[in-house]
């Protein structure tokens, strides 16, 4: 796949807008955003990382958290949203060097199609982004592939995360929707539907232990849960609301808050927005990243739908 230059705003959206629904505008810094407004919700994507930074269905509040200090520039990876980690997960472990996630939360994507379906049942905007190898890719990773991440807007936030192995020989991947869901107030945010799995807590020598009973906060938490496909329900009182997140062909969940500590080692997150924060992001890591044949296709799946706590 050729690295084509952005089209222009005007020509993104004479190919792309919807009148009244859907445009591209400039964003933060000047990134073209992806502008997405319906009965049923409105969003926000960046074609910067394809990622999305805003989600609020009808009668909800904002449901994903995006820090107001995050960089919005070439090389850097907005703080909040959902980053798309590919095809490493933290660190490349062969290349203490490479950027950490992997280098496609930093690309500018390419817009591929957009979407409306306003049938009784569901009045939802899709938006396909595509990114794909290229020479800068291949200095990281020598691999032909291309990524494509279909976000469909509605009552619903549904995202689809298709890898499509074009080269010649088989590749192994590692992904994650590293979405940061926003709450009132982590300390008292509990997340249930892991309980009784084992997981590897990178805040302590990624030791393996087993999850008793719902996950509550009170300090780092940095948790990657292993072979699990069960969805999770993200509890916050604050707001009375739950985030449930529904995984399809994901078998890691990492839960992740940098808590007081860990936040000030990150320069954009605002001191207190730690607090507004967690991450729960349907993935393949470790032991569960994905071989694919050449030829082959995956897609890995998070909807997220909110509903009121009690
Ligand atoms: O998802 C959890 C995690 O891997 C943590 O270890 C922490 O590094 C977080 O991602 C954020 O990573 P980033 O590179 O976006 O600062």
């Amino acid at each position: 796949m050729t690295s084509r230059s952005p089209l222009a705003l005007d020509e993104l959206n004479r190919r792309f807008a919807i009148e009244g629904v859907v445009q591209i505008v400039s964003g933060n810094q000047g990134l073209p955003k992806v502008q997405i407004a319906t009965p049923a919700a409105s969003a926000e994507i960046y074609l910067h990382g394809a990622q999305l930074t805003s989600w609020v269905p009808a009668g909800s509040g904002e449901v994903i958290f995006l820090s107001e200090r995050s960089k919005f520039a070439d090389g850097s990876a907005i703080r909040g949203g959902v980053p798309i980690c590919f095809p490493w997960f933290r660190n490349k472990a062969d290349d203490p060097k490479a950027p950490s996630h992997g280098f496609v939360r930093t690309k500018t994507w390419e817009l591929e199609s957009v979407t409306r379906d306003v049938t009784q049942a569901s009045h939802t905007v899709a938006v396909t982004l595509v990114t794909g190898s290229d020479d800068a890719s291949r200095k990281w990773w020598p691999h032909d592939f291309l990524l494509r991440h279909r976000v469909t807007i509605g009552a619903e936030l549904k995202m689809e995360l298709t890898l499509t192995n074009t080269g010649q020989t088989r590749l192994t991947f590692e992904e994650a929707l590293h979405t940061y869901h926003r709450v009132a107030a982590v300390g008292h945010v509990r997340i249930a539907g892991l309980d009784g799995v084992a997981y590897l807590d990178n805040t302590d020598a990624n030791r393996e232990k087993i999850q008793q009973g719902d996950i509550a906060f009170a300090r780092q938490t940095d948790s990657a849960y292993l072979n699990t496909t069960h969805n999770l329900e993200i509890l916050d009182p604050g707001l009375n609301r739950r985030i449930l997140v529904a995984k399809r062909n994901s078998l890691t969940t990492v839960v992740w808050n940098p808590w007081q500590e860990g936040a000030k080692s990150l320069s954009d997150l605002g001191d207190e927005e730690w607090r507004e924060m967690v991450c729960a992001e349907a993935s393949n890591i470790r032991a569960f990243a994905v071989t694919l044949p050449p030829g082959e296709q995956h897609t890995m799946a998070a909807t997220l739908r909110v509903a009121k706590l009690a």
